[in-house]
């Protein structure tokens, strides 16, 4: 069963989306169309974790404001002192990437990253169009009649397919003001052509030791149900049937739950809620100082986690409050099928001034 938030977040893309639903499934009221109108004027948008807290911003100034942080502790400073935009990128260090090198021993690359393309799952309302205008777009040119394709691109760019969350892309609601990582406002972060802070250009390159976690493995089956959320007792029986160490400062870890296997093959289903690790995992993990956490998954984390009422917490722990960052919808199947649970990861983050997150493909280098 839905909670009424991610019904509310998930309405089908197509007819034959709609039709594969049950009829308790079907979000209230919902065809796309009318999906898209309610969420414009409810201001429910999820490139949105933003959109949706502009609405609820709203809300607040109608009611008395709810002066209490949901957390009930200030996250800032933060470790890198009260004016940094990087995050757990600082973990990055000229030794991680040495200790990352001395795992690459045979020379295979492993691309992470899903094919960005029509019909792939979407988040909310978000949206993909790709076009090539022209055919061609220019020329012929000169003597030699050369011509050119150029494309056109309109999407949610850091948010949509496999995707790289940023530190400006998930805050706090606290009284009237949404606050970010390091306790910066919204009043200092929103920009309308791009984010004034937190921005990924900020961010850096990961060249580091990455962990594959194959909880599927570990617990059987062919994919963890969409309900399920992992626990730092999975975490380390994972770790203890790969025989690998423990996530260490600077590390990335990657979370293999099976559910990429209806990525493109039952959108439906991919998008009725994640297994992956809850609030407690998050955590150990933050306990742990690694810099990014990934999985082959939406949301990486659990949805709906431990706490149905607290949406997408682990990602208020992760970025918000210990600037973790986020690597959603990767491909991690062949690394699991080969048992690679130790690598190199790699991901540049395109220097988009001000954005929320970065498209791409990382890859694992072994
Ligand atoms: C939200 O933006 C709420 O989720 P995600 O980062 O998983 O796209």
């Amino acid at each position: 069963m839905q909670p009424d938030w991610l019904k509310q977040h998930f309405a089908p893309q197509t007819a034959a989306e709609s039709d594969a639903l049950t009829e308790s499934e079907q979000p209230p009221g919902v065809n796309r169309r009318d999906f898209l109108h309610d969420s414009m004027l409810a201001g429910v948008t999820a490139g949105a974790a933003a959109g949706g807290l502009v609405a609820q911003h709203h809300a607040a100034h109608a009611q008395p404001a709810p002066a209490a942080n949901p957390f009930g502790k200030d996250w800032w400073p933060s470790p890198w002192g009260p004016t940094d935009e990087r995050g757990a990128a600082n973990r990055m260090t000229p030794a991680k990437v040495i200790e990352a090198v001395k795992l690459i021993n045979i020379g295979k690359i492993y691309q992470l990253g899903r094919i960005y393309e029509q019909g792939m799952p979407l988040f909310g309302s978000r949206h993909y169009s790709l076009t090539i205008p022209g055919g061609p777009t220019g020329g012929p040119l000169g003597t030699a009649k050369l011509a050119y394709n150029d494309e056109m691109f309109s999407g949610e760019i850091g948010q949509v397919g496999t995707q790289f969350d940023g530190l400006g892309h998930i805050g706090t609601l606290i009284g009237n003001e949404v606050v970010y990582y390091n306790g910066l406002k919204q009043s200092d972060v929103g920009g309308t052509y791009g984010l004034q802070k937190l921005g990924i250009h900020n961010v850096g390159v990961f060249f580091t030791r990455g962990i594959l976690l194959d909880v599927l493995a570990y617990k059987g089956g062919d994919r963890l149900p969409i309900d399920y959320v992992i626990t730092p007792t999975d975490i380390q029986g994972t770790l203890a049937r790969q025989g690998v160490r423990e996530p260490g400062e600077g590390d990335v870890v990657l979370f293999h739950t099976g559910h990429g296997k209806l990525w493109m093959k039952d959108n439906v289903a991919y998008n009725k809620g994640c297994p992956g690790p809850g609030v407690t995992a998050a955590k150990w993990l933050v306990d742990k100082k690694i810099c990014l956490v990934g999985g082959d998954n939406w949301a990486v984390e659990a949805v709906p986690g431990e706490d149905k009422e607290r949406p997408f917490e682990c990602h208020q722990w992760w970025i918000t409050m210990n600037g973790i960052y986020i690597h959603e919808n990767l491909n991690l199947e062949q690394l699991a099928a080969d048992r690679v649970y130790e690598f190199a990861y790699i991901f540049s983050p395109l220097r988009l001034k001000g954005a929320t997150g970065s498209p791409g493909n990382p890859i694992a280098v072994v």
